[in-house]
Parts: structure tokens; C-alpha cells; sequence
């Protein structure tokens, strides 16, 4: 018929496909070139949504690109299926966690076949079956073996709703990024990986993914990592043998420093604190409590007011003996640099506000209006020969109550006095190491990756407790540590990992000497899950490893990576340090797992962010219902650039669907037979086919998905002229060009684009047909545009060969109406031809 039935082409074609399989990567005795493509995987919290949509739509056309420029394309897709969301709404409709995930992934399949996503559906892996998460425990073990895995005590962040640890990446201004529940602190013994360690070389290889990743993402991670470089400082403290040292950004200012601060919640405030009267003892205990509410956040905050106890204690300033008072206060945090550090009031706004709010002294060693380089500035003088000095500005920060930031000349400063600051660095730093009091050394904001959780829905830590406190790693061939039933289990969260309830589960044997022991009842934290799932999917069903290296060798690092900034700091530096761990151990040859990233925007409705509180929920399956698969694939990579946010209220699905309508009309339309011979055909419409053919993979590319539309749309009505306006269904161009109309349509509206394939005569499928090369011959330009100038300005334009003969474009431009109109009764004194291009005439 000639109706374009959305849905009976989906029925159609979803079991053809199913059938085929033309999506499934043979690797075997493959030898074309090989691209792995992969979409970010989703949780499956709920049936797919409008920004999955957008994300698998844009994804699949870069795949399905791929694939049809011959190469062997790795598209694979799982499922992130560990975690809170999952674990929250079983506890809520009293199930257990496994058949709320499993049934929605389900229903996730179900929808991503529908959407004719072109995923190896041979490869799918879920993060909650134990065949997988016995490799985050066999990562966990390898870790911990080289020392990457340890356990320590110390303030965590925590949500007391969820009750459960957070990650400082999980902590969103101060609030749960889940649930949004302020985080507070706590004490407790967790596990960690030390990505610290790895802090120099995620922040350097960045540079490698210059041009590749979205700049936006390089600077979070950057900045996310924080590397600052400075110097560490030894300080005398009275009545103490040990020194303490601080870190520092600005040695240079050492002999600035008035006071020193300790972080309250340090071990080394308690220690300072210890010999103190009651008196004082009582108000930095009462100080203690009120900090351990704040929020980091709250901490740093520089409109706060500032808050601190003397702890009557002093250092010894290394350079010039002066006895600094030490305070503790919370803008000093515990967990950076050394948590002590010294005060440089005059040029560092947090100690002004500080020394202002507490009397202590401030001193100006930076003089910032001595210029640093240029010029010597001249002095202007009276009538008298007597300089003028200009008013200036009061710039004392003890007066102003602004530090000093800027550049200057170092005074007040003995030997470094009249050097910048760069060279007083220098100087001070040499001086410090050669005295055996400092060194140069570097700061990072990243923390280690606190992965414990108090939760059951995750992998479990694979390590055993012995009664003497000792840990045992859990032997090799005795992975996976299974999780036990959640039957009888309270799996509400209450602090402690409910997996501790478990009594025949945990309770164990010492493996060493079969005394009793426990096993750790934490679970990972899901993004360890995430860390490394690109490389499962390269040979998911093998029991014997996690992964294949020489797979790896021949797909990995993955070609192209697709999904949305929000993971733009958490996910991927997680997996770009998991990646550097598995080389160091010798199981990678490459240290980026992610050659390059595509973000796609969001899908919005009337300018804001879909959610329920604001009720404007587009629900995929009505779309989908309404306007078919292919308009609202189609519609998401017409509706701009990937990257942008697309507003569903300003989009038509409906123009998406009448006009695939029409473009499949087209194939009812070609009544030549797939032998016909190109050459015979209308050769205006070849040359639109070929431009096509030969522009649409650049801007594909260059992920410019709405230009190809906007072409495959102007391709569309060039046919139908072709065949209405008199040569007819039968002429070889207008086959061409309904070919090609699929060929390109395949990557965005793969149902229609198969159904045109097959109405013109072909077997499935066009998605693995491959692209046709541009005829060169129809792509030269028939004609060019001359312009005729008179006197510098453009009078009159003409269309002519680009092979035109200078004195015949002369002619043709003197004989303009454009031409004769502007030169009048002027006398023609000159004619410059540029052929084809330009005549320009002088009078
Ligand atoms: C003296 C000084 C003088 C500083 C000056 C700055 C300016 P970034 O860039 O973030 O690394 N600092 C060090 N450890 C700290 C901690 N645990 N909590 C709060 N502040 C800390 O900043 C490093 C600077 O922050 C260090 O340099 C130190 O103050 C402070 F004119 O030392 B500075």
C-alpha cells in the first residue's frame, strides 16, 4: 500500500532484525578496520525516558555511521544495576531488589529494541549478576594487593536519610546528590583507593584528550583534581619535639606570617590542646561540637563569619625566630595540605578576616604598588621643582580589611626584600631546603575514593576479619563472594551495613586457620561497577577473566564515548584511573580509556528540566505511541546540535513524521528495477544526490546530525520535483536519489529507511548495505556566480561557466543592465577580469 502505517513497519522490522541479528560483532576472522562506539549504560531506575532517547538516538547515529563506512563497529549496552535507586524503591514496595531491577531492566530491553538501537544484543551485561561484580571484586583484590586498596578511620561524609557514606563527588552544595538531605559528618572506618596517587597523571594525560573531549569537561576535571604547587614548612612548636609543617602557595610571604591555624578536627589540635587548662580545654571542645555540624562547605565559605579558640601554644617562625600564637579554626580543614597552616594576614583574606575578628597582628610584605616590571614612572614636580606625589589610595589591608593579592616587591622581608615574587619563591624555597626547614611541594584537591557502603544492593568487599583483627583477602578461586538473600534481611538504611545481619552469610572460617571471622559487610560503591565496563563487553560470557587483553588490544580504548555531563568529573575520572591501574598492572597497553566524548544536552520541556514536582513529564512511550519510533529519533538529532539542550515544547515530532512520509513515498514512486544504469539519469537531481554522498560523512563527523537532516530533507523534495515535474519514476537519478535518501535516513529513521530499502528492491539491510562513494565528475560546480563591480561598488551579478573566457566575461559584464545603469554617460577608463569570479570596472 502506500500509506505510510508507522507501527506496522516497527512490528515488521523489530522481528526481522531480531532474526538477522545485523548488529552482532563477529571478531573472529573479521578483518575490516574496527570502532567501538558506547553509550553511557543506564540504571535501571524505570522504563526508558526522554533523555535516554536522546542520548541512544544520537549514540546509534554515530554507530550506525561507522558501520557503514565499512567498518566493524562495537555498540554494545548493560546495564549500571546496583545501587540506591534500586535498593530505595524495593524497600519501599517491601520487594526485594533483584526482581524490582530485573524487571525493569526488562522493560528497558524491551523499549531499546523498540527503539532500534543498534546494540549487540549478545553482549549485554548487568552490573548486580554476580558474573560480573566477581570482577569488581577480583579489580578490589588486585588493588589491594599493590597497596591501592586500604581501610582508615576518619570523617566521612554522611546522609542521614539514606544513611549511608557519601563520595566528596556525591556531596552537591552541601546536600546528598541522591536525595538531596544535608550531608553531615562522621567518623568511621571505610575503604579507600587511593586515585591520589594517580592525581599527577590524571590531570596530565588530560592534554592528550585535548580537541577530543568537550573542553567544559577537561576544566572540571582539572580543576576537580586541583593541583596546587607551593611548599611545605617546617615550624618549631614550644614544648613540642616534633615540628609541624604547613603547606603553603605563598613561602614567599613567610615573613608575613603572624599566627599559625590548625584545623579543629585535626589529631593535631587534640595533641596542642592536651596540656591546657580546663578552661581552655572546655571552650575548644565546646568549638569542636559546633564545627562537626558544619558542612565543608559552610567551612570554606569566606562570608562566614570567622570563629577559632587560642590554644596557648606558639611556633617558631624557621626565618626569622618569632613566636606565632596558634589558633584552631574551621577554615582550616583537616584533610588538606598538612591541616595546619600559616597566617598571612596581609595577603590572604581568610587570616585578614580572621586577624580583624581576633586582634592579632597584620603585615604587609608584598609591595603591590611597587611595579614589578616597565618602565620607571615619571614623577611630576610643582612650580618649585618639588615632586607631586599622587593621593593615593589607602591600601593598608588592616585598615582596608582587603589582602593584598597582587604582584609587587617583597619588603619587611630581610634578604628577600626588592625581589618579585617569583624569584622570592625561588629564593625562599632554596634557603628552606638548604636549612633542612622546607621544600617545594605539591597539593591536590582530589581525595582518595572513599568506596564503602553501608548498603546491600552491591558488590560485596571481598576481604574477611579475623578475630585478631587481621584482614584476609578473600582467595582468588573462591570468588564471587555472593550476596546473600535479602529474605529476613532489614535492608531500611540504619549506618550499618545490613549485610551484617546476615549470620550464615557472614560468618566465615579464617581462610588462614580456619578460627571464626566475619566477612566485611560493606558493599562498592557503583561507580567502581562503572569504572571498567567498557572492557566487559569485549567478551562478556568469559568465566575465567575479566576481561580479554587481547580483545582490549583490538578494541579498546573505546572510539567514541556518548552520554550526558553529569558524569562529567565523578564517572570518568573513576574510569580513567581504573584504566591507568590496569596498565600499571600490565593488563592495558593504554592509559585513556575514552579517545573521545560526546555530550549530548538535555531534553527539556518549555525551558526547564523535566521532573515531577514541576509536572511536565514528556513520557517517551506516549511519544513514541503517537508519532513512531523513527520521527522522535529523527526529531531529537534535527532539533540542533548535540550538545545543546533541546526544548520538547519548541520541536514537532509530527513535521518528523509527515515528512518520513514522504520520503518513503518516495520508494513506492521509483519504478526502475536495481539494475539501472546510473548514467542514463537526470543529471540535475545526480548532481544533488552525489553533493550529498560526498558532504554527509564531514558532517557527520564533525556530529553536525540536524545539517544532514536539513540535506536528506532537501534531497526528499528534489526527488519528488523530479519525479512530479516530468522525469518520472522511471529515470535512474530519481532511483539514485531515493537509494541515497535511505542510505542517510538509515542512520536516524532506521525503520523507514529499511522499509524504503526493501520496497526498492533489496534485502535487508540497509544499515549494513554501506555508503556509495561520490561521483567527482557531478560534484564540479556547473556554474559560478560573477560579479560585476563599477567603480568598487557591485552593481549587477551573473551565473556562468567556471571555465568562461576572460573576454567573454567582459563582454557579458559590460552588457549588464546593472553595468550601463552605473557607468551612465562616463567614459570607461578601465577593465580588470578575474575570471570567473569578478569584472570590475573604473570610470
Ligand atoms: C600562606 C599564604 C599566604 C597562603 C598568602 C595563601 C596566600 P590552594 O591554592 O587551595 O592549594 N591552606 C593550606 N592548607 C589549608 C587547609 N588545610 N585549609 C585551609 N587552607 C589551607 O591554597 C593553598 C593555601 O591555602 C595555602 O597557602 C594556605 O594559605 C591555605 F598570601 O599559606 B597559604
Amino acid at each position: 500500500s502506500n500509506d505510510y502505517d508507522f507501527s506496522q513497519i516497527q512490528q515488521k522490522w523489530q522481528a526481522v532484525w531480531d532474526e538477522l541479528k545485523p548488529f552482532s560483532t563477529e571478531n573472529a576472522s573479521d578483518t575490516r578496520p574496527r570502532k567501538y562506539v558506547l553509550d553511557m549504560f543506564p540504571y535501571p531506575s524505570g522504563d526508558l525516558h526522554m533523555g535516554h532517547a536522546e542520548a541512544y538516538a544520537l549514540g546509534d547515529v554515530i554507530a550506525r555511521y561507522w558501520r557503514q563506512q565499512g567498518f566493524n563497529v562495537l555498540h554494545p549496552i548493560g546495564w549500571d544495576s546496583f545501587g540506591l535507586p534500586a535498593e530505595n524503591a524495593a524497600i519501599k514496595r517491601g520487594i526485594d531488589p533483584r526482581e524490582w531491577t530485573y524487571a525493569n531492566i526488562e522493560q528497558q530491553k524491551r523499549s531499546m529494541k523498540l527503539y532500534a538501537a543498534s546494540f549487540d544484543w549478545d553482549r549485554t551485561i548487568h552490573t548486580s549478576d554476580p558474573e560480573y561484580y566477581k570482577w569488581n571484586q577480583w579489580l578490589f583484590l588486585k588493588m589491594y594487593e599493590k597497596g591501592l586498596a586500604y581501610r582508615k578511620a576518619s570523617w566521612v561524609n554522611w546522609c542521614p536519610n539514606d544513611q549511608t557514606v557519601l563520595a566528596n563527588e556525591q556531596v552537591v552544595d552541601g546536600t546528598c546528590e541522591r536525595c538531596g538531605a544535608t550531608a553531615e559528618k562522621k567518623k568511621l572506618t571505610q575503604w579507600y583507593l587511593r586515585i591520589t596517587d594517580y592525581a599527577d597523571r590524571l590531570l596530565d594525560d588530560l592534554n592528550q584528550l585535548e580537541g577530543s573531549w568537550p573542553s567544559k569537561v577537561l576544566a572540571m576535571q582539572r580543576n576537580w583534581i586541583g593541583r596546587s604547587i607551593g611548599a611545605d614548612v617546617d615550624f618549631e612548636i614550644e614544648g613540642r619535639g616534633e615540628p609541624v609543617t604547613v603547606f603553603t602557595t605563598r613561602p614567599d610571604t613567610l615573613f608575613g606570617a603572624t599566627f599559625m591555624v590548625v584545623a579543629p578536627d585535626s589529631d593535631l589540635a587534640a595533641e596542642l590542646i592536651d596540656g591546657a587548662e580546663d578552661a581552655v580545654k572546655a571552650e575548644f571542645a565546646a568549638y569542636l561540637t559546633q564545627v562537626q555540624k558544619k558542612s565543608e562547605i559552610d567551612r570554606q565559605d569566606a562570608t562566614k563569619e570567622k570563629t577559632g579558640v587560642f590554644l596557648h601554644r606558639y611556633a617558631i617562625n624557621p626565618v626569622n625566630g618569632e613566636r606565632l600564637p596558634i589558633w584552631a579554626a574551621d577554615y582550616v580543614l583537616s584533610d588538606y595540605g598538612t591541616g595546619a597552616i600559616m597566617a598571612v594576614p596581609a595577603h590572604d583574606q581568610r587570616d585578614l578576616d580572621f586577624a580583624r575578628a581576633f586582634g592579632l597582628p597584620v603585615r604587609v610584605v608584598v609591595d603591590t604598588n611597587a611595579p614589578v616590571t616597565g618602565a620607571i614612572p615619571v614623577i611630576e614636580t610643582d612650580e618649585n621643582g618639588d615632586p607631586v606625589l599622587p593621593d593615593l589610595p589607602e591600601t593598608d589591608p588592616a585598615v582596608t580589611g582587603e589582602a593584598l593579592g597582587g604582584e609587587g616587591r617583597m619588603i619587611n622581608s630581610g634578604p628577600l626584600d626588592g625581589l618579585s615574587k617569583a624569584n622570592a619563591i625561588k629564593r625562599i624555597v632554596e634557603q628552606l631546603e638548604a636549612d633542612g626547614k622546607g621544600r617545594s611541594a605539591r597539593n591536590y584537591r582530589l581525595r582518595d575514593w572513599l568506596i564503602s557502603r553501608q548498603r546491600y544492593w552491591g558488590t560485596p568487599i571481598p576481604i574477611i576479619h579475623g578475630e585478631d583483627g587481621s584482614m584476609i583477602p578473600v582467595p582468588e578461586d573462591q570468588l564471587p563472594v555472593v550476596l546473600p538473600p535479602s529474605e529476613g534481611l532489614d535492608l531500611k538504611p540504619k549506618g550499618s551495613s545490613p549485610l551484617g545481619a546476615a549470620e550464615d552469610w557472614v560468618n566465615v572460617p579464617n581462610p588462614i586457620d580456619g578460627t571464626p571471622a566475619r566477612r566485611d559487610a560493606d558493599t562498592m560503591d557503583t561507580f567502581v561497577d562503572s569504572s571498567w565496563y567498557f572492557l566487559r563487553f569485549l567478551n562478556p560470557h568469559d568465566d575465567t577473566q575479566a576481561f580479554d587483553p587481547k580483545e582490549a588490544e583490538k578494541w579498546a580504548p573505546v572510539d567514541q564515548y556518548v552520554g550526558g555531563v553529569t558524569h562529567a568529573i565523578l564517572h570518568l575520572l573513576y574510569a580513567r584511573f581504573i584504566t591507568k591501574v590496569l596498565y600499571d598492572l600490565g593488563y592495558l597497553s593504554f592509559t585513556e580509556p575514552f579517545s573521545a566524548l560526546l555530550n549530548q544536552g538535555m531534553v527539556l520541556m518549555d525551558g526547564s528540566a523535566m521532573s515531577k514536582s514541576k509536572g511536565n513529564i514528556v513520557q517517551l512511550s506516549e511519544q513514541l505511541d503517537k508519532h513512531g519510533v523513527d520521527a522522535v529519533r529523527l526529531t531529537m538529532a534535527f532539533a540542533g546540535p548535540p550538545e545543546d539542550d533541546i526544548d520538547w515544547a519548541d520541536v514537532s515530532p509530527h513535521s518528523s513524521a509527515k515528512f518520513l512520509a514522504r520520503a518513503w513515498r518516495l520508494a513506492g514512486d521509483v519504478t526502475s528495477a536495481p539494475e539501472v544504469e546510473w548514467k542514463t539519469g537526470n543529471e540535475a537531481l545526480r548532481r544533488v544526490t552525489h553533493r550529498f554522498l560526498a558532504d554527509a560523512p564531514g558532517l557527520i563527523e564533525a556530529f553536525k546530525f540536524n545539517v544532514v537532516v536539513a540535506r536528506i530533507m532537501d534531497l526528499v523534495n528534489a526527488t519528488r520535483k523530479a519525479i512530479d515535474g516530468g522525469v518520472g519514476g522511471a529515470d535512474a537519478a530519481v532511483r539514485e536519489a531515493t537509494e541515497t535518501v535511505a542510505l542517510g535516513l538509515s542512520l536516524f529513521a532506521p525503520y523507514t529507511a529499511e522499509d524504503m530499502w526493501q520496497k526498492l528492491g533489496y534485502e535487508a539491510s540497509v544499515a549494513t548495505y554501506g555508503w556509495r562513494k561520490a561521483d567527482p565528475v557531478l560534484l564540479v560546480e556547473q556554474s559560478v556566480t560573477a560579479v560585476v563591480q563599477v567603480d568598487g561598488k557591485v552593481r549587477d551579478k551573473l551565473e556562468v561557466s567556471p571555465t568562461i573566457d576572460p573576454a567573454e566575461l567582459e563582454a557579458l559584464a559590460l552588457a549588464t543592465a546593472g553595468a550601463i545603469r552605473a557607468v551612465g554617460d562616463r567614459e570607461i577608463v578601465n577593465v580588470i577580469v578575474r575570471a570567473p569570479k569578478i569584472v570590475s570596472i573604473s570610470t
